[in-house]
């Protein structure tokens, strides 16, 4: 087993307890081990952010780019090696292992860009004689708090803004998966980040998170886990008068229409609800169905689910990989059990099955005759299980999709341009996807949602400024 991998401090990589990282895939696989950061380590950091803040603020545009961009070269140049590495800590399959780590090098590469076309406003005052400036500049020491289930994209698409509009990172990656996030933080040094600007502290939610949430010096925090730590951490940052950008739950509906293309709905609905072994924040869970085609749906679903190989996330064959961890698949048991026990019908999946490596392995389960009521349509399990509600009619359809505290994305399968359109306006989710997977976005364009689901400005494409920087307003009388 080599050397543990440290936290970096103020350019310093530092020593700290060390954890292992376990393969989901196979538990007697270590993948390496990760010091976890103390609080003290933690406020020595955000000490060492807020000290290369003026330098880096100041910062010549021509200098992000530099470093985004060899950080999005290397990226691409180690795709196999990184990606091979997130599936072996994540447990995504190797083609989503390497997709999501191409996707991190195209993140690189489009802040790279962005940091070239850093604009402002120039415009004549109301005044005679008075010019106006409107020019954004950077927050400050940002905090990034990232979940297990994007192990190197969700850190992507926040440190990439973070450094390209001039703020220094104190950035603690999720306990179960810091192997990606320290590549991407040696990468990012050796890119020609100046110490201090990117802080790397691994380790414990209560103790690494807690301690960057309670600081005064975090100007802004950016989040992506659960509702219940989101909205402690959005309760601090009020009190502090800290901004927040915070991406939490889902409980996306993807609706299928009578008029639907059966297989196109059928494919958006395996892939939305189990790949990445449903563990995404996108993923369809409320399967919502008109109920003339609601047996000709399942029969196909069923024979679909039939021939999906569940397994090692590293052997080629594999389509869905292992559950993260021993906690999340009872939790996704759990989720059976309950189903059942509601009156729903289980059609497909849902065992814990064996393979030839100690891994967590779970059919994914399809359930029938749900209703929205039921806790398995209101409750986000981030599991491979889905529920089919059957309806009468779109509008049906649609009170159905929008009767949920969530509201990050919303999908439709239909062949209809009058119900595409009408669903596209009135679905009360950030994200609408019309003939495609409620999962699976581009890089380039905003990412959020509405109501539980997200809170404060979007992340990634051009809209990721709105949290990044501030606004100055300047007057001059000349
Ligand atoms: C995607 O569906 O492509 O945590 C991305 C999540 C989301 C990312 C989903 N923030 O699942």
């Amino acid at each position: 087993m080599s050397e543990p991998k440290p936290n970096l401090v103020g350019g310093d990589w530092v020593a700290g307890d060390a954890a292992p990282n376990i393969n989901p895939s196979d538990t007697t696989d270590i993948v390496g081990l990760y010091a976890r950061a103390s609080a003290a380590q933690t406020r020595m950091a955000i000490d060492a952010a807020k000290a290369a803040f003026p330098a880096w603020s100041r910062s010549t545009p021509l200098e992000r780019h530099a470093v985004l961009r060899a950080a999005s070269d290397e990226i691409l140049a180690r795709k196999e090696e990184l990606g091979q590495l997130l599936s072996r800590e994540e447990g995504k399959t190797l083609a989503e292992g390497i997709g999501e780590t191409v996707r991190a090098a195209q993140i690189f590469d489009f802040f790279a860009g962005e940091a070239l076309r850093l604009t402002g406003e120039v415009l004549p005052s109301i005044r005679p004689g008075v010019g106006v400036e409107i020019t954004r500049e950077p927050m400050g020491v940002v905090g990034i708090i990232t979940p297990w289930n994007f192990p190197i994209a969700i850190p992507a698409w926040k440190l990439a803004p973070a450094l390209c509009y001039g703020n220094t990172v104190v950035f603690k990656p999720a306990d179960l998966v810091p192997g990606c996030a320290w590549a991407l933080v040696d990468i990012l040094r050796r890119a020609g980040l100046p110490d201090g600007v990117l802080n790397l502290v691994m380790g414990r939610g209560s103790v690494v998170g807690q301690t960057i949430v309670d600081n005064p010096d975090v100007a802004a925090l950016t989040f992506t886990g659960s509702v219940p730590t989101g909205a402690a951490l959005a309760a601090k940052s009020a009190q502090l008068m800290r901004k927040v950008q915070l991406e939490m739950g889902g409980k996306n509906p993807f609706v299928v229409l009578a008029d639907a293309d059966l297989d196109v709905a059928v494919d958006c609905v395996i892939n939305g609800a189990f790949f990445s072994t449903g563990q995404r924040c996108t993923a369809s869970s409320r399967i919502i169905v008109e109920e003339a085609i609601e047996g000709a749906f399942l029969d196909k679903m069923t024979e679909r689910m039939a021939g999906l190989r569940v397994g090692n996330a590293l052997e080629p064959e594999t389509q869905i990989g292992p559950v993260v961890d021993e906690s999340q698949l009872s939790q996704n048991e759990k989720y059976i059990e309950i189903g059942q026990d509601e009156g729903a019908r289980l059609v497909a999946g849902g065992e814990r099955v064996s393979r030839d490596t100690e891994g967590y392995f779970q059919m994914p389960a399809l359930f029938a005759d749900c209703n929205n009521q039921m806790r398995i349509a209101r409750e986000e399990i981030f599991g491979p299980v889905a529920a089919v509600i059957a309806v009468k009619d779109y509008d049906e359809a649609l009170s159905v999709a929008n009767d949920t505290e969530f509201g990050l994305s919303a999908g439709i399968a239909t062949t209809s341009l009058k119900h595409a359109t009408h669903f596209k306006r009135n679905a009360e989710a950030g994200m609408v996807m019309v003939n495609l997977p409620t999962a699976g976005v581009d890089f380039h364009v905003p990412f959020g949602g509405r109501k539980a689901s997200s809170h404060g400005p979007r992340e990634q494409g051009r809209y990721a400024a709105e949290f990044f920087t501030t606004v100055k307003t300047a007057y001059t009388m000349a």
